[in-house]
């Protein structure tokens, strides 16, 4: 049965952890997965999150079967999160949300559905993207291509590369956004670019797929959310995964959703009737805690607040680790303008390091990056950015 069975290939970001895990090197450091780490370089329990996981565990709940499309508080907290608290989508019939596994289940659910009930078989996805959007859209069927995104020569956006391809894509195909803080580049669309790819994504009758992991860590919750809410504006049908992964510090917890936005209010129930038949037929229903963490936080002002708070702290952290790490590497002695470190947004930093320059920050100082030279600037603290600037220097310069 099992002979035949050749080995996959590893994920190219979560297999660095064994790589990193198998080094002995006291000063190590892992850029490689995003995840937010506190200045004391551990993963945080939010306060917020604490507080609301000791009410939880004082109630002694029964655990009784979710929802097929999951916990109903949270599913709205959700669309009011992405929406705005006063959309008018709110009432408007047209919004499905189902509680997802984090935003990869999200994705899938999203995909696995399109798949079976559309005939399209077309994705576009940025170049460069999170792999696992290809992956993940691969493994659906779907024919997965690249739209132009980045821009090498100014390490910002190229829009007209990334309008021009969009255009030319088949009628319906699906297109994967990254709403804010962009995975891996850090490079995200202003207000008016994205107006442009509204006008081609309706014009094309494109299928919008946003993808929001990082909300709350670009500006705040309200400005990370304007494709959203552009999209919700432009009256196109779309689908959103979103993630409470890094926004709440729960990555192990699987809290996700996937909403989709309908024409009219006519189609909500056929769709999703078979979204829950996707469900079903994947997992039946989702787990119980984190989105019951999750929503008790969001319908509680005190908590809310307190979240906020927190989400600030990290990004102001994230913040000043670029800005410490561009100072650094200047005073290290790099010459080529870095500046556009300070520039990207999120968890991370497309440092234009070499694949090469990867290998030799790994093989020569312990530092793990992404081989694509995505370093996650949350992982940075004052203990070990030092090392990291130095390191950095030291394979830049050649
Ligand atoms: N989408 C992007 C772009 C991501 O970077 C991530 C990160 O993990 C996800 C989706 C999914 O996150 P999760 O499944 O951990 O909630
Ligand atoms: O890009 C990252 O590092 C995060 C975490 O297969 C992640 O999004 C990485 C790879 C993967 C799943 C999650």
């Amino acid at each position: 049965l099992f002979s035949p069975v050749e080995l996959a290939p590893r994920d190219p970001i979560l297999g660095l952890n064994e790589a990193f895990n198998a080094d002995t090197r006291a000063n190590k450091v892992n850029l490689g997965v995003g995840v937010y780490c506190n200045e004391a370089g551990k993963v945080p329990l939010l306060r917020a999150v604490q507080a609301a996981e000791e009410a939880r565990v004082a109630e002694h709940a029964a655990r009784a079967y979710l929802p097929i499309d999951g916990l109903a508080p949270y599913d709205l907290a959700v669309q009011k999160l992405l929406f705005g608290a006063d959309s008018a989508l709110l009432d408007s019939g047209r919004l499905i949300t189902a509680q997802a596994l984090g935003g990869t289940g999200a994705l899938k659910l999203g995909a696995d559905f399109l798949y079976r009930l559309t005939d399209k078989r077309t994705v576009a996805i940025s170049n460069p993207s999170w792999e696992n959007h290809r992956a993940l859209f691969e493994a659906a069927g779907y024919d997965v291509v690249n739209y132009t995104y980045f821009d090498p020569a100014t390490n910002g956006l190229n829009l007209d590369g990334m309008l021009a391809d969009l255009d030319a894509l088949p009628e319906g195909s699906v297109v994967i956004l990254h709403a804010c803080c962009h995975n891996p580049t850090g490079v995200d669309l202003s207000l008016a670019d994205w107006a442009k790819v509204i006008d081609v994504v309706g014009r094309r009758q494109l299928v919008p797929f946003l993808d929001i992991a990082y909300q709350g860590f670009g500006e705040n919750l309200e400005d990370d959310a304007v494709a959203v809410r552009l999209f919700a504006e432009s009256g196109l049908p779309f689908l959103v995964a979103s993630s409470f992964s890094k926004s709440f510090s729960l990555y192990g917890e699987r809290v996700g959703a996937l909403t989709m936005v309908t024409a009219s209010k006519e189609e909500t129930a056929p769709v999703l009737s078979q979204l829950k038949r996707v469900i079903r037929t994947n997992y039946s229903n989702p787990p119980t805690h984190g989105a019951k963490v999750v929503a008790a936080v969001l319908t509680n002002p005190e908590l809310y607040a307190q979240w906020e708070d927190e989400l600030a702290e990290m990004r102001d952290r994230i913040r000043d680790m670029r800005a410490a790490l561009v100072e650094k590497l200047r005073a290290a002695g790099v010459e080529q303008d870095v500046s556009f470190i300070q520039r990207q947004r999120g968890m991370f930093s497309f440092s234009g390091l070499s694949k090469d320059q990867v290998a030799r920050l790994a093989d020569e100082f312990g530092i793990y990056a992404v081989g694509s030279g995505r370093i996650c600037v949350a992982a940075l603290n004052t203990s070990n950015i030092d090392a990291v600037a130095t390191a950095m220097a030291a394979v830049m310069k050649g």
